[in-house]
């Protein structure tokens, strides 16, 4: 219709991920992701959108035992980051996460990594008893946690939004990004703008 070309609305079986909006991934953090910080102002518009709506909001983190495998002194590829019950994992203090937020804990042991807030973890069980069908995600890092969650989605049979305005990628080589915004295209995911989310 016109006038609504390109508006998305909410509706039921929605729901919002939030990938992994952690201190370390911030500016000042220990991993920090640059340009993480311009996720915060559309993913907190979203989180309110998707409260008003009743729909729900999950958020992903990265709660790693000091001893991870993914870093440096183990041999991995990263410096320490996001250990559980430490500052660095709490999410972006500049968030306001509404009460009934869903929280989903992934590389939680020691020897094992899992990119995709799917890896090991309740996620799928969850979306299922909220009946979520189609999932908004955005967050850190496009190349990484946003890339394997994504994927994941789609091969359990979710619609996935990709929220390119709010994602931002570690790029350890130039173009990963890109890269990772292109492979979850291929995949299925349908890329949009948040402003495209009607109130
Ligand atoms: C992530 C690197 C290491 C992410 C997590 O959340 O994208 N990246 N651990
Ligand atoms: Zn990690």
């Amino acid at each position: 219709m016109e006038g609504s070309i390109g508006r998305i609305d909410l509706r039921a079986g929605d729901a919002l991920i939030l990938v992994d909006v952690q201190k370390d991934f911030l500016p000042g953090g220990s991993l920090p992701v640059p340009h993480g910080d311009e996720v915060l102002v559309p993913l907190q518009r979203l989180i309110d959108r998707f409260t008003r709506h009743g729909l729900p909001v999950v958020a992903t983190r990265d709660w790693h035992p000091s001893d991870h495998c993914s870093f440096h002194d183990r041999g991995g590829p990263w410096p320490p980051h996001c250990v559980a019950d430490t500052p660095g994992a709490e999410f972006a203090p500049a968030l306001a996460l509404p009460d009934a937020i869903t929280i989903v804990s992934k590389a939680v042991t020691a020897d094992l990594d899992a990119y995709s807030g799917f890896g090991n973890t309740e996620l799928d069980d969850l979306l299922h008893q909220a009946h979520a069908r189609r999932l908004f995600v955005g967050g850190l890092a496009t190349d990484y946690c946003v890339l394997n969650t994504v994927t994941d989605g789609l091969a359990k049979g979710y619609a996935v939004m990709l929220l390119t305005d709010a994602i931002r990628a570690v790029d350890v080589l130039p173009g990963d990004g890109a890269r990772a915004i292109a492979e979850m295209e291929r995949r299925g995911a349908i890329a949009i703008t948040s402003g495209r989310i009607t109130d």
